[in-house]
């Protein structure tokens, strides 16, 4: 039985192209619980994550008591890692809220839901009175289920009549999402995980996919030990896992991606290593790129991203030789400079690869969060559900249809309100009421101080749903408590498209209430109506709920209507679209040459990349009248925030394997808690060395926003480069206001996906004291955060130990 707190990937089972991925099945239950104890498995996926991993959540006594990776899943095919096996320990944490809690004389006092809602339903009438529907933000999630965000998206919409609604999810992957409209027309992954199966060559651009997708990494690594392993790319200033592994490592300076990526597309181009036939049948844009790369020489490129030109080429070499490229990108590309200009160019690459829509030539523009594609797809993240476009009067006919409202009550005279800028509306005084669903802004948005003010102002009514009283929630007038995984039933889709039906296991605590219900309950109580006088949100549970999705998805890229609770149940799980011609889903998109990029079809008509102008409809309807997929271009810019002689390094943020965001589960679950228990900094040799800092040292991390105090841990990180857990929220358990990495990032976006900049400042280390009796900084051995020093290896003990079968009797549970 491995420790999977030490070795967080587990047992390899290496396996060779085009075979099947073998079964292994991880099992974790509470000491002393057998697997013949538990009364129920509970089928659904995990929720610390985008990847989708299938288990079942097993229960005694109406407790849980373990999860066991589901052998039949196409996705993981039985495994699971640190934070599924762990981190469901939270749900039945004794913290967890259970009675509404609303602000009295100052405090946060318990209340029934009578009242709390009564609150919150007099307050919008108030605001709706006096200051109309433009009064309300509501800022939601990628952790809630489909049914939620599709109930939260016509209430907002249709009842209150705002447009402003945003998710967290566009902290996440709305540049992902930007990035498939700008190139096909619209969001949806090209891709499938079994291109892992049958690719030459994988590309991972600013993705750690070994701490952020444990076992999709499990799945790439097994190929690279196996027979005929794909050769590995990776690009990232930090020597992840990945990165140790590759064979052609890209240690770029942060924010330099779109230099790096045109380089390689005028080595392709200068190699004619281009796929004319598919180019030129079914992509607009070529001779425009080709203009675009010409001077990008791999010279150019490494005095830009300080790495050598050779490497440069030899990636370019590896990509011009197959057209079995699957290609990654995530937040080292989304939260960084020039993020849609820069994903964008990823799929140039496999376009003039000709690698999209067939086995092994794919592209992954992955998601983060577990539930983020739903965000995107049911409209609660800043676009119409059903992937419609705004600009498109026919497509907002269709949904005034589907809801039985005017076309002129659903707000689309612009585009749908950025997360960012609902904040800002809030601190001038626009936004009066802010209903945060399932995220912790207090700790997750960019320049903390001025959060905790916007959300702290007297004028501003602030609604928090979640399970427990998080730094936001602190700060709210009413605090909702919100059932969650495993205690509701829903659905919700991966990032490779996979929907996945989740099961209610056990109670929620106390009074605590699904999200859904409370949405449904809200709606109920503003007594919204369609336009005949009949209540506008005509269904009343998940099943319901999710029966209207599938008619608001009918024709649309992302259709749902072949799908039914029973199906899912049933069969496992499902990839979208799913209907008459795709009854069993749809592997790849695109394996037809077919794009949703027609005029009258497509999700966006674009935006210029530099400057985030919506392109008109007429000048898309000229440029791709036949909706085939855009080869976008754009020039390198460099950062606007640069190092300079007060801040000479560049700060970097992200994640470690063993937490999840702000903590607010994995910080609950005893092994995760304790493999990463405080914050740190890593630091370059070089870089250390001129700080006169050493392993452990206490340090002050200081940006022009603020200051994070941190153990120094030192490593191969690329000099120059600085990086902050951002895991660790507002607050330490004395009270300290100085650890959460937030504090120090910049109010910054993409111009096209507005998504923040979380990867991109300058900043300066100070010592501030040295370390305490030699002890190390607090930073797994496992991972990226690997020491230099001789360090004791990360290790969770007897308590972290998993269950791990293979063989062929597991296997015939296979896909
Ligand atoms: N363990 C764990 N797993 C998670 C999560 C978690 O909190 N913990 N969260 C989930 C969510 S919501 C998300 S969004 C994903 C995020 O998953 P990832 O994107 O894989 O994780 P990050 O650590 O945010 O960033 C990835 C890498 O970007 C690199 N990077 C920074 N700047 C640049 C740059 O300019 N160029 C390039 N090429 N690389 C750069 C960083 O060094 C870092 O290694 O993980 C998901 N999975
Ligand atoms: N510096 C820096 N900042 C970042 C990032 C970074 O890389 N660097 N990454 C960004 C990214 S990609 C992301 S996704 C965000 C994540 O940022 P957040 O979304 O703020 O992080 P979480 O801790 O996941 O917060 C989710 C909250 O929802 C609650 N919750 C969980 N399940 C449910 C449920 O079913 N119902 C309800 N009502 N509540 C629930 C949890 O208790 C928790 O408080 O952070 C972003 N911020
Ligand atoms: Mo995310």
């Amino acid at each position: 039985m491995p420790d999977r707190i030490a070795e967080p990937w587990g047992t390899r089972t290496p396996y060779a192209r085009d075979a099947r991925w073998p079964v292994r099945v991880d099992t974790r239950l509470d000491d002393g619980v057998r697997p013949e104890d538990v009364d129920a498995w509970v089928p659904t996926a995990s929720i610390l994550h985008s990847n989708g991993d299938a288990l079942d959540i097993a229960v005694r006594d109406g407790r849980m008591v373990g999860v066991r990776g589901r052998a039949d899943s196409r996705v993981n095919h039985g495994r699971l890692g640190p934070k599924d096996l762990f981190g469901w320990q939270a749900n039945r944490s004794a913290d967890r809220l259970t009675r509404p809690l609303v602000r009295r004389a100052g405090e946060l006092v318990e209340t029934d839901w009578d009242t709390a809602m009564a609150a919150m339903v007099d307050r919008s009438r108030q605001v709706l009175d006096e200051h109309g529907p433009d009064a309300f933000g509501l800022y939601t999630s990628g952790q809630l289920f489909l049914e939620e965000y599709y109930t939260l998206g016509v209430l907002g919409r249709a009842g209150l009549g705002t447009n402003h609604i945003d998710g967290n999810t566009r902290l996440c992957t709305a540049t992902a999402g930007e990035a498939l409209k700008e190139t096909f027309g619209c969001d949806g992954q090209p891709g499938s995980y079994t291109d892992v199966d049958h690719c030459d060559v994988l590309f991972l651009v600013g993705h750690n996919v070994a701490e952020t997708q444990v076992t999709l990494w499990e799945r790439m690594l097994d190929r690279l030990e196996g027979p005929h392993p794909p050769r590995l790319i990776v690009v990232d200033p930090r020597p992840t896992l990945p990165a140790r592994r590759a064979d052609v490592h890209l240690p770029v300076r942060s924010g330099t991606n779109v230099a790096l990526l045109n380089a390689l597309l005028h080595e392709l181009v200068a190699r004619d290593a281009v796929d004319h036939a598919f180019v030129d049948a079914h992509a607009i844009g070529y001779d425009e790129l080709v203009a675009q790369v010409a001077d990008c020489t791999p010279e150019w490129a490494a005095a830009i991203c300080d790495v050598p030109a050779e490497r440069i080429r030899a990636a370019a070499d590896l990509l011009a030789g197959t057209d079995r490229i699957l290609s990654t990108c995530l937040q080292g590309v989304y939260q960084s400079h020039q993020a849609t200009a820069a994903a964008v160019q990823v799929n140039n690459i496999n376009l003039l690869r000709g690698a999209v829509g067939r086995p092994g030539g794919g592209i992954l523009q992955m998601n983060g969060q577990p539930t983020a594609q739903n965000t995107r797809e049911c409209g609660a993240d800043g676009d119409l559900a059903g992937f419609r476009n705004w600009a498109n009067p026919e497509h907002v006919r269709e949904l005034a249809a589907l809801w039985n409202v005017d076309p002129e009550s659903i707000d689309h005279h612009g585009p749908p309100t950025h997360a960012m800028q609902i904040f800002e509306l809030a601190e001038q005084g626009d936004v009066r009421v802010l209903w945060i669903s399932a995220t912790n802004p207090a700790v997750s948005l960019p320049e903390l101080a001025r959060i905790r003010s916007i959300l702290a102002q007297e004028r501003l009514f602030v609604v928090v749903q979640d399970l427990f009283l998080t730094e936001t929630a602190q700060l709210a007038d009413v605090v909702l408590p919100a059932a969650t995984w495993g205690e509701k039933e829903g659905t919700f889709t991966n990032a490779d498209r996979t929907v996945h039906h989740s099961d209610k296991a056990v109670e929620p605590p106390g009074e605590a209430r699904a999200d859904l219900d409370i949405f449904l309950d809200y709606a109920r109580r503003m007594d919204f109506r369609d336009r005949d006088g009949a209540p506008l949100i005509p269904w009343h549970d998940p099943a319901s709920a999710f029966a209207a999705w599938q008619e608001c998805t009918r024709g649309r890229p992302c259709d749902y209507t072949g799908l039914s609770y029973e199906k899912l149940r049933a069969g496992g799980e499902t990839q979208w679209p799913c209907n008459d011609r795709w009854p069993d889903g749809r592997e790849r998109l695109y394996d037809d040459r077919d794009f949703p990029a027609h005029p009258d079809r497509c999700e966006t008509y674009g935006k210029d990349l530099l400057t985030g102008e919506p392109v008109s409809a007429e000048a898309y309807r000229a440029r791709n009248p036949e909706g085939r997929a855009m080869l976008r271009a754009a020039p390198y810019v460099p950062p606007e925030e640069e190092p300079s002689a007060e801040h000479p390094l560049r700060l970097n943020t992200g994640r470690t394997v063993y937490h999840f965001h702000t903590r607010t589960k994995t910080g609950r679950a005893p092994q995760l808690a304790a493999a990463a228990p405080e914050v740190w900094a890593e630091l370059s040799v070089p870089d250390a060395e001129r700080a006169g800092v050493a392993e452990g040292d206490l340090v002050d991390v200081v940006t022009a926003r603020g200051r994070v105090r941190a153990r120094a841990r030192v490593t191969e990180i690329r000099e120059g480069s600085v990086f902050v857990p951002f895991h660790y929220g507002t607050w330490d358990a004395e009270g300290r206001r100085d650890r959460a990495a937030n504090e120090l990032t910049r109010t910054a976006w993409d111009p096209a996906s507005k998504q923040p900049m979380f990867k991109q400042a300058a900043c300066r280390v100070e010592r501030v004291a040295p370390a305490e009796d030699g002890r190390p900084a607090p930073a797994p051995t496992t991972t990226a955060s690997r020491p230099l020093a001789p360090v004791a290896a990360t290790a969770g003990g007897p308590d972290a130990r998993v269950t791990e079968t293979t063989g062929p009797a597991v296997a015939r549970g296979g896909p």
